[in-house]
């Protein structure tokens, strides 16, 4: 039975994240959901929010589930009996990060490896940062994030009146 945990911010959810959990779902058994508890930043959405929007934009997955976690990857992972990370490269920019994150993990624990998907191209350019900012100029959200998501970010950035 092969476990993977894939951890990240979500904030929120975008289809970029949603094309990695479905190509992961695939290849693992279970795959599991880790929304870091980050005290080092202040995110638009609420630990419940993210959790929430993230199991609305799951719910037809049945081998895929979404938790909070605090503290190491590697701990979460192990908590959760998984030897697998999950991590999306979009970019070259991205390499040099994910690969020292994947290093410091397999260093911590050597049981633990991490599995990187490559961005599908109509997604590379996509980031929850980029989506908020769209989402804070009163533009459309649709194309980028899963309806729900959508909702949430016009309740958070209502149009202003002129
Ligand atoms: N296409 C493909 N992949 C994507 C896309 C896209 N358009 N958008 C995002 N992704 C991928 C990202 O590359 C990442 O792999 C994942 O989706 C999650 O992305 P984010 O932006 O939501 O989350 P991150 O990258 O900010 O999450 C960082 C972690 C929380 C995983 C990291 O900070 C961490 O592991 N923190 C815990 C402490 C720890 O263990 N530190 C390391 C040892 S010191």
């Amino acid at each position: 039975m092969i476990k993977a945990v894939y951890p990240g911010s979500f904030d929120p959810v975008t289809f970029g994240h949603l094309d990695i959990i479905t190509r992961a779902s695939k290849v693992v058994d279970e795959l599991i959901i880790g929304v870091l508890i980050n005290q080092k930043k202040t995110p638009l959405f609420t630990m419940d929010e993210r959790l929430h929007l993230l199991q609305e934009a799951t719910k037809e997955f049945p081998n895929v589930t979404v938790k909070a976690f605090e503290g190491l990857t590697v701990e979460f992972a192990k908590e959760n009996n998984a030897r697998l990370i999950i991590r999306g490269l979009r970019a070259v920019t991205d390499f040099e990060y994910e690969m020292q994150l994947a290093q410091i993990n397999h260093s911590v624990d050597q049981e633990i490896d991490t599995m990187f998907f490559t961005t599908s191209l109509e997604y590379a350019f996509l980031s929850s940062t980029l989506v908020k900012e769209f989402a804070y100029y009163g533009s459309d959200t649709t194309r980028y994030v899963p309806e729900v998501v959508a909702k949430a970010l016009k309740e958070k950035f209502p149009e202003k009146e002129n």
